[in-house]
């Protein structure tokens, strides 16, 4: 397998995906050495199989809005690979999606599930739906609509949405409600991220935050570093955010900036739990912005037109969306003595800001490692929803433990380099690979 060759076909075929083309070709450069080693993933054309989706939904999605304007969006379901479990990956409501962010984050997934250790296949989903501005009856009416399609396409054991960028508990209360009216059986096994009291996992909401905030621990023990009274840097105010600040504080660090779309709010003494709660706040009034945290709360400032990778930190974590902190971003942080950016949001950096900090030896790991924490709950919400049981938040915090630790050193078994230091984006992409690639070729060519 030559990278230069399947990307330059993959670019004929798709030049105008640029996210998607993004997403592969990172993975490909990580594990084309691995899989030279192999001739017989070369035999099965693992590669070739693996690059494209199993198949693609895509439906129009019509609803009224509160004015009574009939209004129309596009909806997808794109299933990726279901070697090692059934389809699972989040729903996006954003007016950014198309097929290629769709695509791109149904690839990651394929290869951030592997890593959980749990058997769950890759999707993902979503609409062009713009949240922003919406009241809770119009989200309401929107998700009815996009579940009277999508429901003939999921299932227990075929295929398990959650949410992602604009689909919360809220969005997931209103698509399960549609579906169990359609499919007329109470079958809670089809979504993950509900209520807590319907089926759904106690640490679903907290689960990608702080799972990110235990994978960020290991990287730093590791490089014999400690995370109590280190500065850190978020972007966002969704869930993934909100859970990752909270996560910080319980651990002694001192979260300084959130931002938004708006401008960034900096804290010079650390975010409060007044704060922190405050944000789930800002997500649910769908405006998008930052800034009335800092009309709000004394002690915050809050810049228009910056991004938190502006503001002097130790770790930077990107929790909002791809491609969020670019090469200028990464100079400006290492410039202000950053030494550590996990990605929280998946494909949070562009590849030149991945360039920028491992050739400067900056700690840097990668969103399909870092922030698994979150579908890995989703794994256990499915286990319990199987077995009709329903685990407390403390075994679930245990469980959550355990598998980041174990993502972490499948990261370590593959990414470690001659010289001792560890490649996370190398080591995240071969392990993930290679359970996928075996499974693919033990089910034959199909
Ligand atoms: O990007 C992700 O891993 C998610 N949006 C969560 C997916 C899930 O099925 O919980």
């Amino acid at each position: 397998m030559k990278t230069s060759e399947i990307m330059a076909n993959l670019e004929r075929k798709y030049g105008h995906e640029k996210e998607y083309l993004q997403a592969v070709r990172e993975v490909l450069e990580s594990i084309e050495e691995v899989y030279n080693q192999h001739p017989e993933f070369e035999k099965a054309k693992i590669v070739e199989r693996l690059v494209e989706p199993d198949r693609i939904f895509t439906f129009r999605v019509t609803w009224i809005d509160d004015k009574g304007q009939v209004q129309t969006n596009l909806g997808y379901r794109v299933q990726f690979n279901s070697a090692i479990g059934p389809y699972k990956g989040g729903l996006r409501f954003h007016k950014a999606v198309t097929p290629s962010m769709l695509k791109f984050l149904g690839f990651e997934q394929t290869f951030k599930n592997a890593l959980t250790t749990l058997p769950m296949g890759g999707a993902k989903g979503g609409s062009d739906f713009d949240p922003v501005g919406k009241s809770d009856a119009e989200i309401m009416r929107f998700c009815q609509a996009f579940m009277l399609e999508l429901w003939n396409c999921i299932g227990p054991e075929q295929d398990v949405p959650a949410g992602d960028v604009g689909v919360g508990g809220r969005e997931i209360g209103f698509l399960y409600g549609m579906y169990t009216k359609l499919a007329r059986e109470y079958n809670v096994g089809v979504l993950t991220g509900k209520g807590a009291n319907w089926g759904g996992s106690i640490l679903r909401p907290e689960a990608t935050g702080f799972g990110a905030l235990y994978f960020v621990q290991h990287v730093l023990h590791t490089a014999g570093k400690d995370i109590k009274d280190k500065t850190v840097a978020i972007s966002g105010f969704g869930n993934v955010a909100w859970g990752a600040a909270k996560k910080a504080k319980q651990l002694g660090a001192k979260v300084i900036a959130i931002s938004g779309p708006d401008g960034v709010c900096t804290i010079p003494n650390g975010i409060t739990d007044e704060m922190i709660d405050y944000m789930l706040e800002l997500r649910a009034s769908n405006n998008n912005v930052v800034a009335p945290m800092a009309t709000k709360f004394s002690g915050v400032e809050f810049t228009p037109g910056k991004k938190a990778w502006s503001v002097k930190c130790d770790i930077a974590l990107p929790c909002a969306f791809q491609n969020e902190l670019n090469g200028d971003d990464a100079k400006e942080l290492i410039a202000n003595g950053t030494w550590c950016c996990c990605e929280v949001s998946n494909m949070g950096c562009t590849p030149e800001a991945i360039h920028e900090f491992q050739s400067k030896g900056i700690l840097f790991a990668p969103g399909k490692a870092v922030n698994a924490g979150g579908v890995a709950t989703s794994g256990l919400e499915m286990t319990q929803n199987a077995m009709h049981i329903s685990w407390s938040g403390e075994e679930v915090d245990a469980k959550l433990h355990q598998i980041m630790s174990s993502i972490h050193e499948a990261c370590v078994k593959y990414g470690k380099q001659a010289d001792g230091h560890i490649d996370y984006v190398k080591g995240a992409n071969i392990a993930g690979f290679m359970k996928v690639a075996n499974a693919m070729l033990e089910q034959g060519i199909i």
